[in-house]
C-alpha cells in the first residue's frame, strides 16, 4: 500500500483498517531505512506513526502548516510527503536530511533541529497568518470539500514532544502564545521520554493524568458525548466547558495550560488514527486561541528492539564507542569524582550519548539531568560552584551555544570553577548544519578568565580533566570529537597549561589543535618524504596559549595553523596574532590559518567534509607546499 501514497492526499480515501495496515508497512519501511543508513532517528519515528498519518488526514498541508519541533521524528511526514524514494540516500551527502528541510519539500518549514523552538515559530507564523502575509497556498481538493464545517482559517499544527517542552525556549513560547490569543493548535507528542524519562514534573503530571484509570474513564465519556453532539455554537461551548471542568477538578497540566490561556484537551491515545482525527478536527474548530492536543505515544512501537530498548527506546542507533573521547571522559570522570565528593555531573538530557549513564550507576545522586535546558544547566552549575560544589556540565558543542550568554556571565564575570565538556565538537556530520560543533573555539576563547582545553587523545582527555578541576578561578571547557581518540604512550602526554612539542623541523610549524593533530603528523610525515621537515605542535590549551608555542613558532618563516572549528576568530588567528606581537621588528613569519568557513555545512560524513575543506592530511601538505612555493 505504500508505494500507492505520494502526497497526503492519497491518504484520505483509506479506511481505517487500511490505515493500520500503512502503519504496519511505514514501520518497516523505517526500520529498513535506518538499518541501510547505518544512523539515524528510529524511536522517535515508530511512535510517531499514526499520529502523523491523522495530522495529513485532516489538515491540507502544506496549506495547512504542520511544523516539528526538532525535526528528528519527521520521517513519517517525509514519506507521506512524496519522499519515499528519497530514504535510499537518507542523511548521506548530497541526499536526504535527516531532519525537515525547505530545501525538500514545500511540506516543511523549519529545518533547526535545536529543540523547543517550535512554539515560537508557530506563534510569529499565526501572526503572519493573522496579518494575511502568509504565502498563498490553494487548498488541496479533498479538504476543500469536507472544509466546511470549520473556520476558514489556515491552521498552524505544532508537534512538540515531552522532552523538548522541558526547554526554557518552549515556556517562553507557551506563555507568550497564551497571552496573544493566537490560534495555534500545539500537539503534544507525549511519550515519557526525552533519549532518557523526561525529567520534569509537568511530565511526571502527564503521566499521571494518562495513566489514571478513573480520568481516562471520564474522559472517554466527555469525548463520547462531545462526538454525539451536532458540533455547533452554544452546545459544543458548553460540551468543552464541561471536559474543561471535569479535568480541572483533579489533575494539574490542564490547569497548568489553561493558566497561561491554552486551552488543554486530551490525553488522547496517539496510536489509535479515529479516535486522534476527531481530536484534532475538534481542536480545528475551535477559535478562541491555542490549544493543546495532549497525545500519548509509545516511543519505537511495533519494534521489538526498541520497545524494549529500556535507556533510550532506540532514540537513535549506535552508543558510546570504546576508545572514543566520550570513552575516556566517562572513564576519566569517574576516576575524578572517586576523589572529589563535591563533583556533580549535569546533562541537559542526554545522559547516556554524553557518557554520563557509567558515573550516574556509580554515583547515583551526583549526576542530574535538567531536562533540554543547557541555559539553566550552566547557570545552576554557577549556583553549585558558588556553593562549594564542583559541577560538571556534559553538553554536545553545538548546543552550548544557546547557553553562551550564560556561560560568560553567570559563569566567567563571578570567576566560577565551573568545567564544561563539549561532546561533538568540530565537523559532527550527519546531523547536518545545526549539528555541527565549530562555535565553541570562536565563542569561548572570548570568555575572560576562561581556560580551553581540546585533546588530541585518549590519555590527554584524563590529564586534561584532572587540571581543568584543579582550576579554581575561573570557569574551563574542554571539547572533543565524537571520532576515535588516537592512544597514545606515557611520553606522548603534556600537562598542566602547556602545549607538546611532537617534533622539530626547519622549514615549516604546523599546530594542529585537538583531532587536527593527526592530521598535522600524517602532513608531517608526507612532507618529510620530500624534504621538507616540519615542526609540530599540540597546543593542548587553547586559551591561554603558551608563550613557548608562540616563541617558537615565531622562528619559522611558515606557520600553519589547522583546527575543526570556525576559522574566523578561532584559534589560528590568535595564533597569528600573537605570532605577528613576537615577531615585530624581524621579519614576521607567514601564518596561514585554516578551519572550516562561515557556512551553514550540509550533512555527509565528517571525514569527507573536512576532506572538501581541506582539513586533512592532504589539505595540510597542499598548503605547505603552495605557501612555500610563494615564498620563494
Ligand atoms: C537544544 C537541544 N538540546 C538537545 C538536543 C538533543 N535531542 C534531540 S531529540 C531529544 C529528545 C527529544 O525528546 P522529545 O521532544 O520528547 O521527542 P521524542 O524523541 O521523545 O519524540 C534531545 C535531547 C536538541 N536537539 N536540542
Amino acid at each position: 500500500m505504500l508505494d500507492q501514497i505520494h502526497g497526503p492526499a492519497d491518504l484520505r480515501s483509506l479506511s481505517y483498517e487500511e490505515l493500520d495496515a500503512l502503519a504496519g508497512e511505514i514501520r518497516t519501511f523505517v526500520v529498513d531505512a535506518v538499518d541501510a543508513a547505518g544512523s539515524g532517528h528510529l524511536g522517535s519515528n515508530l511512535g510517531a506513526v499514526e499520529l502523523t498519518l491523522a495530522l495529513h488526514r485532516v489538515f491540507d498541508s502544506p496549506r495547512d502548516l504542520i511544523l516539528w519541533d526538532t525535526g528528528h521524528q519527521a520521517y513519517v511526514h517525509k514519506i507521506v510527503t512524496g519522499r519515499q524514494e528519497d530514504f535510499a540516500t537518507l542523511r548521506k551527502a548530497g541526499g536526504m536530511s535527516g531532519y525537515p528541510s525547505r530545501h525538500e519539500s514545500e511540506h516543511d518549514w523549519v529545518e533547526n533541529s535545536h529543540a523547543s523552538t517550535i512554539l515560537s515559530y508557530a506563534h510569529g507564523l499565526a501572526c503572519a497568518r493573522d496579518a494575511g502575509t502568509l504565502p498563498e497556498v490553494a487548498p488541496s481538493v479533498a479538504v476543500d470539500d469536507d472544509a466546511d464545517a470549520r473556520p476558514d482559517r489556515r491552521q498552524i499544527v505544532a508537534v512538540i514532544g515531552d522532552g523538548s517542552m522541558t526547554g526554557g525556549m518552549a515556556f517562553e513560547g507557551l506563555n507568550n502564545l497564551g497571552h496573544s490569543g493566537r490560534n495555534v493548535i500545539i500537539i503534544l507528542n507525549d511519550n515519557g521520554r526525552s533519549y532518557a524519562p523526561t525529567v520534569s514534573r509537568l511530565g511526571e503530571s502527564l503521566a499521571r493524568l494518562r495513566l489514571n484509570p478513573s480520568y481516562l474513564r471520564r474522559q472517554a465519556r466527555v469525548e463520547r458525548m462531545l462526538h454525539d453532539m451536532p458540533i455547533v455554537g452554544d452546545r459544543l461551548e458548553r460540551a468543552v466547558e464541561a471536559t474543561k471542568a471535569a479535568v480541572r477538578e483533579m489533575w494539574e497540566p490542564p490547569a497548568f495550560f489553561e493558566n497561561l490561556g491554552v486551552r488543554y484537551s486530551g490525553p488522547f491515545d496517539g496510536h489509535d488514527i479515529e479516535g486522534l482525527e476527531r481530536a484534532l478536527r475538534h481542536a480545528a474548530e475551535l477559535d478562541d486561541g491555542p490549544v493543546v492536543v495532549h497525545v500519548v505515544t509509545q516511543k519505537g512501537k511495533g519494534h521489538e528492539p526498541a520497545e524494549s530498548d529500556t535507556i533510550k527506546h532506540l532514540h537513535d542507533i549506535g552508543g558510546v564507542k570504546p576508545g572514543s573521547y566520550t570513552a575516556a571522559f566517562t572513564e576519566a570522570l569517574i576516576k575524578e569524582a572517586d576523589e572529589r565528593p563535591e563533583l556533580i555531573a549535569i546533562t541537559a538530557a542526554m545522559p547516556d550519548s554524553t557518557g554520563l549513564l557509567p558515573f550516574g550507576e556509580r554515583f547515583p545522586g551526583r549526576c542530574v539531568d535538567v531536562g533540554i535546558a543547557e541555559q539553566h544547566a550552566v547557570t545552576m552549575a554557577a549556583g553549585m560552584a558558588m556553593g562549594g560544589l564542583r559541577p560538571v556540565c556534559a553538553i554536545y558543542s553545538t548546543f552550548l551555544t544557546r547557553a553562551f550568554d550564560q556561560l560568560n556571565l553567570d559563569v566567567g564575570l563571578h570567576g566560577l570553577p565551573v568545567v564544561v565538556c563539549l561532546d561533538r565538537a568540530g565537523i559532527t556530520g550527519d546531523d547536518g548544519p545545526s549539528h555541527h560543533g565549530i562555535l565553541d573555539m570562536v565563542l569561548c576563547t572570548k570568555v575572560p578568565g576562561l581556560t580551553m582545553f581540546a585533546p588530541s587523545s585518549y590519555q590527554e582527555l584524563g590529564v586534561m580533566l584532572h587540571d581543568a578541576l584543579e582550576l579554581t578561578d575561573g570557569p574551563a571547557v574542554l571539547r572533543w570529537a565524537k571520532t576515535a581518540a588516537p592512544s597514545v604512550t606515557p611520553d606522548q602526554v603534556g600537562h598542566g597549561l602547556h602545549a607538546r612539542k611532537v617534533r622539530a623541523g626547519a622549514d615549516v610549524c604546523l599546530v594542529g589543535v585537538g583531532k587536527m593533530l593527526a592530521a598535522c603528523e600524517a602532513a608531517a610525515d608526507e612532507l618529510e618524504a620530500d624534504g621538507i621537515r616540519a615542526t609540530v605542535w599540540d597546543p593542548r590549551v587553547v586559551k591561554p596559549l603558551d608563550p613557548d608555542l608562540i616563541a617558537d613558532a615565531a622562528t619559522h618563516r611558515l606557520v600553519v595553523t589547522v583546527e575543526d572549528g570556525l576559522r574566523d576568530g578561532g584559534v589560528g588567528s590568535a595564533i597569528a596574532d600573537r605570532v605577528g606581537e613576537q615577531a615585530l621588528g624581524a621579519a614576521a613569519p607567514v601564518v596561514r590559518v585554516l578551519g572550516v568557513p562561515s557556512a551553514y555545512l550540509a550533512h555527509g560524513k565528517p571525514d569527507a567534509i573536512l576532506a572538501d575543506l581541506g582539513l586533512d592530511a592532504a589539505g595540510v601538505v597542499a598548503e605547505v607546499r603552495r605557501s612555500l612555493a610563494a615564498l620563494g
